[in-house]
């Protein structure tokens, strides 16, 4: 077993039973693939999948970013301040061991299991020698959050909180590409352009033209400190402009604000009013995070089924086929080429045949023994002129193809000189490796089937869809409906909002 999938498979027996069954039967194929030459001996296909769904938390300083993964993880984790408090990005994992523990960038950066493996080249692109001050700029700590398990979060500084300017912007468009969803944090104690100028222009501007836009969700935070405002409908209009001039004119808005931390609102029923909205959009972003959990799931049984499905329907027999042609190839000119080594061989005994029977047998061996020599030189020089064509042939095919296994290399692992040497076909196949394929197909299908049972519930059990709950903000004030909204998949995804002025009005009731 292989480093990575060793602590692979550490990690998921903590937080998911039915992805620890689908990591071994990565490592089962994978040991199949080696004896095919289908793939290098130190090649893990795990590595090559995201095991966990990424949620950044990013936006301007002080905004309450680490206050509301603090409140997410029911834990404080995180420090929090009015002073620019986080200098570095934080990436949060989860471990069953409840005493947390920090550990510097260089862990993220050698360890292929997380999203920011060798990312010190990618700095070092960007700034000459910036990649060896890693834990400068990252770290790593762990959290025995049950909200944690199956993902990661990672916490980032304020967007204009650090003169590494060059250096955070590429860690943070890093972390954009690789995050599941990104959640763009404003202040709506700042409300004004200028404080949001480089959030707006980095996390705004530049991604909605992305393909993945649907990814960000735009939260003004702190809702509670604009109920003492006469008018606190335009800081949130005031926000909207903001985004409606930096290019955004639909997505997900969101106004919430921390009820660990929030200042006491005296109007009871402005009160219930801010806290309504609050929880309402709070659930809307605990349910795409709950998604997020559920996709990745089925994506990781998915890929693992389809790998499986392209090696035995598609690398395999093209394989085979190729390595068909390539030993016919080579039957056939080693009988031709054979044929004048014969000739050869007959002519020299007519020739000799008055000699003596010793000089006789003497001659011919040699003779015989040299034409051989020749011969199998030219056998050779055939057969690698074969294993080309048939390489280049397979190059092709693996285009149109789409597959992910190295088919060129499975096929040259094969195309040996002397092929009728050994048992026909394919080196390292055997109808064991066969049963094993079927199996981890069927496996696979059994575990889709367990995914099912946990997140739907079509025979109505009660115990159904046992996911770890997210934390309500406040749960005594969140209506029945919306606190089952928290655990419901996909289905109940709201549709996307334009944008509108969405906080109560001190006067009028809220329309239900
Ligand atoms: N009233 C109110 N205060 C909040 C809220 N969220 C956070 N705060 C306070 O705002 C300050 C900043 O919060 P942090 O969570 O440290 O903000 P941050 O975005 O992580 O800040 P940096 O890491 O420095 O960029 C702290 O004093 C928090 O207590 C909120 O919803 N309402
Ligand atoms: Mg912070």
């Amino acid at each position: 077993m292989t480093n990575y999938s060793e602590n692979l498979e550490r990690h998921l027996s903590q937080e998911n039973p039915v992805l620890l069954g689908a990591a071994r039967s990565f490592e089962e194929l994978d040991n199949i693939a080696r004896e095919l030459g289908l793939i290098d001996p130190d090649y893990v296909s795990a590595g090559q999948i995201s095991w966990w769904p990424v949620i950044s938390v990013l936006g301007t300083f002080s905004a309450g970013k680490s206050t509301f993964i603090n409140h997410l993880l029911q834990t404080k984790i995180q420090r929090t301040g009015n002073q620019a408090v986080d200098d570095k990005f934080t990436v949060l994992s989860y471990s069953d061991d409840s005493a947390s523990r920090t550990l510097p960038g260089i862990a993220l950066d050698a360890d292929p299991r997380f999203p920011f493996f060798q990312i010190s080249k990618e700095i070092d692109q960007v700034l000459q020698g910036e990649g060896d001050r890693i834990n400068a700029y990252l770290q790593l700590k762990t959290c025995d959050s049950p909200f944690l398990k199956g993902k990661i979060i990672i916490d980032s500084p304020g967007f204009d909180a650090d003169p590494q300017r060059d250096t955070i912007l590429a860690i943070t468009k890093h972390i954009v590409d690789i995050s599941d969803l990104v959640l763009v944090f404003f202040d709506a104690r700042h409300p004004e352009p200028g404080a949001m100028k480089d959030t707006l222009r980095y996390l705004v501007t530049d991604t909605i033209k992305r393909h993945d836009s649907n990814k960000f969700l735009f939260i003004l935070n702190q809702m509670d400190t604009t109920a003492r405002e006469d008018n606190p409908e335009e800081v949130v209009a005031a926000w909207h402009r903001a985004l409606a001039e930096s290019g955004l004119i639909t997505g997900r808005f969101y106004t919430i604000f921390s009820p660990d931390v929030s200042v006491p609102i005296a109007d009871e029923t402005l009160r219930q009013r801010y806290v309504q909205r609050r929880d309402r959009d709070w659930a809307e972003i605990n349910s795409r995070i709950q998604q997020l959990e559920i996709e990745r799931s089925y994506r990781i049984l998915g890929t693992l089924e389809r790998l499986v499905e392209e090696f035995q329907d598609v690398a395999k027999p093209e394989i085979e086929r190729v390595f068909n042609v390539y030993r016919k190839r080579l039957i056939r000119t080693d009988w031709v080429t054979f044929l004048p080594v014969l000739g050869a061989a007959g002519y020299g005994m007519v020739e000799f045949v008055p000699l003596e029977p010793n000089l006789l047998v003497m001659a011919g061996s040699g003779v015989l023994m040299g034409l051989l020599l020749v011969w199998s030189r030219v056998h050779i020089v055939l057969s690698k002129f074969f294993a080309a064509m048939g390489a280049g042939a397979l190059k092709k095919r693996q285009k149109t193809l789409t597959t992910r296994w190295d088919m060129v290399r499975g096929f040259r692992a094969n195309a040996t000189p002397w092929p009728f040497l050994r048992k026909p076909g394919l080196k390292g196949w055997s109808r064991q490796n066969e049963a094993q394929l079927s199996s981890i197909r069927q496996r696979c299908k059994e575990s889709i089937q367990s995914l099912n049972d946990l997140y739907t519930n079509p025979s109505g059990r009660a115990d159904a869809a046992q996911q770890p709950e997210p934390p309500a903000p406040e749960s005594e004030a969140v209506p029945r409906a919306e606190s089952e909204l928290l655990v419901e998949p996909a289905s109940v995804l709201p549709a996307e909002r334009p944008v509108e002025a969405d906080i109560p009005s001190k006067g009028e009731p809220e329309s239900p």
